[in-house]
């Protein structure tokens, strides 16, 4: 961390800001969504939120002399890193194609052109994307900007990260984020982590697991490589501390599991659950399951445990890859504790079999009446730090999930109501070239995106590419025939608006809503807040409603929280004195209650028919791997801060494929050999990367491992989530490329 506070030139400050971090008066961190405690620690933030603090708050700048050095393609020529690093943006850009140069070009230009752009078109044509930053006000003004444009085109990164949840929890338990807080953490008896990268992706959390670890708590983990950060608890608040490794142990249990394995890992535990459950009761003993919970909260448990049964122990060995004493072990604990919370994030999620997956996790947890009371509960690890309240504001292409007549009343428009297209959907119009604009409020497209080799040309066919932005990545360069770059102020930063320094807030993973207000001076004076960016398009591309009030929305973010608080009375009544509250308020959640949202008006268990994570694309062994695509702990997704993974022990490089030593000697490969990945489906596409270093890893014998956005070209587009199109980003088919 040192090393990038140093490179981004800033560090006294820096660590000033920092105090600030997820503080009430301070700002949200821009890293995870993590919960926040309350009252706060002293330095309430950790290694990797440290570095996306520096990262925006460097002391670099790119305005009109850098971008009248550079053409754009020369800047294609650099690197990722070497784009983002360059510094933050300073003013409005729009692409010049007689000269191929980024040229400014004044604000009320940009909402002019951009206006007129897209007037003429057909508004099912155009895309608005969210990355998941941006605060609840300005999301909510941007869906409301594209219902009022006309459509539900709303695709937000929560499609390419949680959907898999959003569209199972509903499901199973009537609400679609998770049950658990963070007071849960001190009444649990047994924690199941699966899938989840805590030390690396949700670092604070490590206080959590480590108060649990003191009292003896198991905390068991599923991962199929070895995790190191998560062995060993090193405090993530204590700057001196960042570099030490090593103190007190925090697993009780790490399975080495294949990916995609949890589905069979789940149906082992339940199989054995429901034997022991026989046998109790046939003893005269107490009962495993709870059954007067599963009799009157519960709809489905006679099938669901049927099909467990049904599944036979060689299948839930081969395909979890682990022996069944493993399993064994996992289902004691579960079964002696009295409360169990099961914590998961993208192993769980981006697989074909994702939604299926998660609902399992949650018919495991419906067992033994783990959903609704203390220290119990589902735990969904989110990913941007306001990437859950962007989805509640009612960022989503499913028009089922906002509320159209009451925006229709409040804001006197016929909101559309054509399904939109997600993240997926987006991506395969553009490659069709049905899509012909896409705006973007944060986010890297061209490089998060799976199918690069299609996706990249045809993003340059698009008409109109607008990048609401902080610093300048790839999808800036890969652009549209008319490309603007929209620079905004980090949330780090002071919002003046004509009432005063704004407000913004965002919604944890524990569904709690938390001021967040800036601290430092703008990058640039030429920098405008989301929410005035958004309310500049809007104001050009739409016609005048006099019920919708941009103008006195950007004057004051207080009023854009009353018109959310009218969208949802039982959400957010009172936001803005609530907000104020020391830690925020939480937004409830039925299920917590056990007040079940579903069609049954009952928790619902799923029907576990099928034990494959990834149905269609079987991974027989043999020559194809099945590839899981992560992170490192020296990025936040296509942001890469450097190529040294401290956990993993692999330095200097990205391009590299962690490999088990038995395929490495099966292949003929040593470390540091270099190879190519081929994706190894029929499907007419060529999908390669090569230049690849081999490195000896521990993970299971037939799959791989390597970086997230460099090995996204092998992605293809149709390999996702069944029911939630998260791209499968975790059991990827590839076939090694030897020497190239
Ligand atoms: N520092 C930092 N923090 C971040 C981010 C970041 O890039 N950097 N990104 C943010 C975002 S948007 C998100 S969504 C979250 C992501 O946070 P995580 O959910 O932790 O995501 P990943 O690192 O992609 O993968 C998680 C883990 O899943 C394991 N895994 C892979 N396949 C399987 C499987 O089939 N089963 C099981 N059980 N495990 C598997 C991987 O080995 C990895 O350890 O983090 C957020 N926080
Ligand atoms: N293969 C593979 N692909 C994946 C994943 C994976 O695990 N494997 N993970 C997926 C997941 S979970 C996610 S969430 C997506 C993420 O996909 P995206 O949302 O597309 O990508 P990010 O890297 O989060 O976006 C980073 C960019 O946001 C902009 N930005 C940063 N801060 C701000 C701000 O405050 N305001 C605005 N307006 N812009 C800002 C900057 O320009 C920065 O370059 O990627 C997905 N893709
Ligand atoms: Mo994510």
């Amino acid at each position: 961390m040192q090393e990038v506070l140093r490179r981004e030139g800033n560090a006294v400050s820096t660590a000033l800001a920092l105090t600030q971090q997820n503080k009430h008066d301070g700002f949200v961190c821009v890293s995870c969504a993590w919960a926040k405690s309350h009252p706060p620690h002293v330095a309430e933030f950790c290694e990797n939120g440290a570095k996306a603090t520096a990262w925006d708050l460097t002391s670099r700048r790119i305005g009109a002399d850098f971008f009248a050095r550079h053409s754009v393609a020369q800047l294609e020529a650099m690197s990722d890193y070497a784009l983002e690093e360059a510094g933050r943006l300073t003013e409005p850009m729009r692409w010049n194609p007689a000269s191929d140069h980024y040229e400014p070009v004044s604000w009320e230009e940009a909402f002019g052109h951009i206006g007129t752009e897209l007037k003429a078109m057909e508004p099912n044509q155009v895309v608005f994307y969210t990355s998941g930053r941006a605060s609840n006000e300005a999301a909510y003004m941007w869906q409301l900007m594209a219902r009022l444009y006309g459509t539900n085109n709303l695709p937000d990164s929560s499609n390419m990260c949680h959907e898999s949840t959003s569209v199972a929890l509903p499901m199973s338990l009537g609400a679609p984020v998770g049950t658990v807080t963070l007071e849960d953490f001190e009444h649990t008896d047994c924690i199941l982590i699966f899938g989840q990268n805590t030390a690396v992706n949700a670092p604070r959390m490590l206080h959590q697991l480590d108060e649990a670890a003191k009292r003896d708590v198991p905390i068991i983990n599923f991962n199929p490589l070895r995790e190191r950060g998560l062995e060993r608890f090193t405090n993530p608040q204590s700057p001196r501390q960042l570099l030490v490794t090593g103190s007190r142990q925090i697993l009780t249990a790490d399975h080495r599991l294949l990916p995609g394995g949890d589905m069979a890992v789940l149906v082992g535990i339940a199989k054995l659950l429901l034997e022991w459950d026989d046998e109790a009761r046939a003893a005269g003993r107490p009962a495993v399951l709870d059954w007067p919970f599963i009799e009157a909260h519960t709809h489905g448990f006679e099938d669901f445990a049927e099909l467990v049964r049904g599944h036979g122990w060689d299948e839930i060995e081969r395909l979890s890859g682990l022996p069944r004493a493993e399993i064994e072990g996992t289902a004691r604990s579960y079964a002696r504790a009295k409360a169990t919370m099961a914590v998961y994030g993208m192993g769980l999620t981006q697989h074909r079999a994702g939604v299926q997956t998660v609902r399992m996790l949650a018919s495991l947890l419906l067992m033994r009446g783990n959903i609704g009371r203390p220290g119990a509960g589902i735990c969904p690890v989110r990913g941007h730090s306001n990437v859950q309240g962007q989805r509640a504001v009612y960022v989503t292409e499913k028009p089922e999930l906002a509320p159209l007549d009451t925006m229709a009343e409040m804001y006197a428009f016929e909101p559309p109501r054509l399904k939109g297209m997600d993240v997926v959907e987006s991506a395969q119009a553009v490659i069709d070239g049905r899509a012909r604009a896409v705006l973007q409020l944060g986010g890297n497209l061209v490089r998060s995106l799976p199918e690069r080799g299609l996706l990249e040309p045809a993003w340059r066919q698009l008409k109109l590419t607008v990048m609401i932005t902080t610093k300048l990545n790839r999808s800036h360069l890969v652009h549209g025939q008319v490309a603007y770059l929209l620079p905004c102020l980090s949330r780090i930063e002071i919002d003046r608006q004509a009432s005063g320094p704004q407000i913004v807030s965002m919604e944890d993973s524990t569904s709690v809503i938390h001021p967040s207000r800036g601290i430092r001076e703008p990058a640039s004076r030429a920098l405008l807040s989301e929410p005035a960016i958004i309310a500049g398009l809007a104001q050009a591309m739409l016609p005048p409603n006099p019920r919708v009030d941009w103008r006195g929305w950007v004057a004051d973010y207080a009023r854009v929280r009353d018109e959310i608080a009218r969208t949802h009375t039982e959400w957010y009544a009172d936001y803005n004195r609530r907000l104020m509250q020391p830690g925020g308020f939480l937004r409830p959640n039925p299920a917590r209650k056990r007040d079940w949202r579903t069609v049954t008006g009952r928790a619902q268990f799923s029907r576990p028919e099928s034990l494959f994570a990834n149905p269609d694309v079987r991974i027989s062994g043999g020559d194809v791997l099945a590839l899981m695509t992560v992170r490192s702990n020296d990025q936040f997704n296509t942001t890469v801060y450097g190529t040294d993974d401290r956990f993993r022990g692999i330095n200097g490089s990205r391009d590299i494929v962690m490999l088990n030593a038995a395929d490495m000697k099966r292949l003929g490969l040593k470390a540091g050999d270099t190879i190519g990945l081929e994706t190894a489906v029929d499907d007419g596409v060529e999908r390669r990367v090569s230049g690849l270093r081999v490195v000896p890893f521990e993970l299971p014998v037939g799959c791989a491992a390597g970086y997230f956005p460099e090995l996204n070209p092998l992605l293809p587009l149709w390999h996702h989530a069944l029911e939630a199109h998260v791209p499968a980003a975790k059991s990827i088919p590839v076939r090694v490329l030897m020497g190239s």
